[in-house]
């Protein structure tokens, strides 16, 4: 790679000629398709942003500008300009680069992110803060046109406008979120990007930009008419009317015209939006194809591109299931916030058009329409991301809790998630749930029991969260929603009954339990399956029978099932024993999770070395323990990922 290999430090991109940048974009973008053909990750966000990349590197400084990219799963290019493309093809991976910018991880990350819609707001502080302090670097943010849907971006927009800090926005808008973007503002910004202005742009007739920038010196004042439009669209612009300038659509695959407006705007006081328009997996033909499949792929074979199916899925089996109750009554309704593919609804969507409602990356919006819609006696689903439900907390209280609303949560990858990291993992939500009066919460064990859960909610009523992990399951066998099996909301279920010693686990961890007792007629396990209400009256009966119980869960032990558990057993005036394994209160990266389960230590070693503790378990089940330790130092739990 004749560029790219003499490129160290951003510094080395501004020694190269402007000519020589769309040289280096091509190699970059080979780079960053290598890198994903080895470690999988979010191709196709990456390639679209490219030229946008360089053109950042080439006029901006880094590490002391902040480029305040925003979720961060663009930056694939940006890491590797900036000194990170020895580890390139670690990212994600366990011990290897984040997938997403992180502050910790280098000091040209300006912003910790993974989650949509934080980089306006964060901008905004940034750019308070050096006026303040009468510093001059400057601030970037760049924003999709999905993370534009998100609430928070809007808000900080109107606040943005107001306050008027100097600061650019890059909008890189190629008409997708995960899926096809949705929303009123998606059909504006299309109906920009058919202006003449752009098109002329794009079959790179000259004419069409000479000249328009002299005018905006003048801004105002005999600037030509279409000129203005171009640069400042004040009629009908809500960029413009929210208090910002606004430039743009421009091509944003094209190097020189990128440096021509970013240079310019950066001169300018106050905030300019800048408006890009991109195309998701520009450049690598598979990618542009069908960029929703290669967002965030699994590593691939360069030769003969062809994405990982991913099997038979729990988000699968929630999206049959759903299938089969909105066809049983037509109150049933799925709300998704920008997730169809992840939470397994595209045929869902095909089947019941009518009842499926994706309503951007937007999860407050997601909660609060479930409200709406259970308010007028609708059964609303709410499938949502465990990580991205921390989005609609206040709203699964004040808007569907209060008043006892029938809303089922369909809280997906609940549980560490791999390579999505730190910001993504799914385990708080029992914590944060389980204090809200009225909601209810279980854990299924496979497929079937999840049909148990979502009839069983259907029929009861209320606020009903029902989680599962990211990955595999078995499909259960096709059955009407009519012939589902019933279960009793708040009921345990023993799955081997123990003599001595109890283990309480959940989802994943009950294979573990299982795993870990063996054929020992001491060791009990129980199928904890429900957070809230808790099984009461099994419990009491464990702490009569047993001499010490055990959790075991995929959450972090502050709030979650032991800590469930500890508080009925007080409540309860228990005194037998209880260890809680769980992952500790510490953030947890990227990383294989089974593996991090172990070495968190509640994978099968880790049980069987607190069962040892305990006293059942021989030599072999010591020399277990002892391999679960060893195993420790290769996972770095990091306490302090978000500074
Ligand atoms: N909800 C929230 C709050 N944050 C995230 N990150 C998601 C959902 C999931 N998500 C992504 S990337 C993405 C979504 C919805 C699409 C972003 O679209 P945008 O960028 O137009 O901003 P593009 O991919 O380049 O088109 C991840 O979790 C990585
Ligand atoms: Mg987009």
């Amino acid at each position: 790679m004749a560029l790219l290999d003499d490129i160290h430090t951003p510094h080395d991109v501004k020694r190269l000629s402007r000519d020589q940048l769309p040289q280096l974009a091509e190699e970059l973008r080979a780079e960053v398709v290598r890198a994903c053909s080895m470690a999988g990750g979010h191709l196709a966000s990456s390639l679209g942003a490219i030229e946008l990349t360089v053109a950042l590197h080439y006029l901006y400084d880094s590490s002391r500008d902040r480029l305040v990219w925003d979720v961060g799963h663009q930056t694939y290019g940006h890491k590797i300009l900036t000194g990170r493309r020895d580890r390139i093809a670690t990212i994600r991976k366990e011990g290897g680069l984040a997938g997403f910018t992180t502050s910790s991880e280098s000091d040209h990350d300006a912003l910790t992110v993974g989650h949509a819609s934080t980089s306006l707001a964060a901008s905004l502080g940034m750019a308070l803060s050096r006026d303040a302090r009468a510093s001059d670097y400057d601030v970037v943010a760049v924003i999709g046109d999905g993370a534009l849907t998100g609430g928070m971006a809007l808000a900080a927009l109107n606040q943005i406008g107001h306050v008027k800090p100097r600061m650019t926005i890059v909008l890189n808008d190629n008409e997708m979120s995960i899926s096809e973007n949705v929303g009123a503002l998606k059909h504006y910004l299309s109906t920009l990007q058919v202006q003449g202005w752009f098109q002329q742009a794009e079959k790179g007739s000259k004419e069409a930009l000479s000249g328009v920038w002299e005018p905006l010196a003048e801004f105002g004042s005999r600037a030509k008419k279409a000129a203005r439009r171009f640069f400042d669209p004040a009629s009908n612009n809500p960029f413009h009317a929210m208090g910002l300038r606004y430039v743009g659509p421009i091509d944003g695959h094209n190097i020189p015209q990128l440096l021509y407006y970013l240079e310019h705007i950066r001169r300018l006081d106050g905030p300019t939006m800048l408006h890009i328009v991109t195309r998701k997996g520009k450049g690598y033909q598979v990618a542009e194809n069908d960029p929703i499949t290669w967002h965030g792929a699994s590593s691939f074979d360069l030769d003969n591109p062809v994405a990982e199916g991913k099997g038979y899925t729990w988000s699968n089996a929630f999206g049959d299931a759903a299938s089969a109750m909105a066809s049983a009554d037509d109150r049933v309704w799925v709300i998704t916030p920008a997730m169809r593919e992840g939470s397994g609804l595209v045929e869902y969507s095909q089947t019941h058009p009518q009842r499926f409602i994706d309503v951007g990356i937007a999860e407050d919006v997601a909660v609060t329409v479930g409200a709406g819609l259970a308010l007028r006696g609708e059964k609303p689903i709410v499938a949502i991301y465990s990580t991205f439900l921390q989005r609609g907390f206040d709203q699964v209280i004040h808007d569907v809790a209060l008043e006892n609303l029938d809303v089922i949560f369909a809280v997906d990858r609940a549980g560490l998630v791999g390579g999505d990291g730190a910001t993504h993992q799914g385990i708080y939500d029992m914590a944060y749930l389980r204090a809200i009066p009225n909601l209810a919460i279980g854990m299924p064990r496979d497929a079937q029991e999840m049909r148990g859960m979502l009839k069983a909610a259907w029929e009861l009523g209320g606020p009903r969260a029902i989680r599962w992990p990211r990955g595999a399951v078995a499909q259960a066998e096709a059955l009407p929603f009519d012939r589902w099996p019933s279960l009793t909301w708040g009921s345990w279920d023993v799955v081997k009954p123990g003599s001595e010693v109890t283990v309480l686990a959940s989802g994943p961890t009950l294979a573990y339990a299982l795993e870990a007792a063996g054929d020992d007629e001491r060791v009990g396990v129980v199928n904890a399956r429900f957070v809230k209400p808790l099984d009461v009256a099994m419990l009491s009966e464990l702490a009569e029978s047993q001499r010490a119980l055990l959790t075991v869960e995929d959450h972090t032990v502050v709030g979650g099932l032991g800590s469930a558990v500890a508080e009925a057993l007080t409540d309860l005036g228990a005194t037998l024993p209880l260890r809680r394994l769980g992952i500790p209160d510490v953030t947890v990266p990227h990383g294989n999770p089974s593996h991090q389960h172990e070495a968190l230590g509640y994978g099968p070693k880790g049980i069987r070395k607190v069962l040892a503790e305990l006293g059942i378990g021989g030599e072999e089940t010591a020399s277990a323990g002892r391999a679960s330790e060893r195993a420790e130092p290769t996972v770095t739990v990091v306490a302090d990922v978000v500074k």
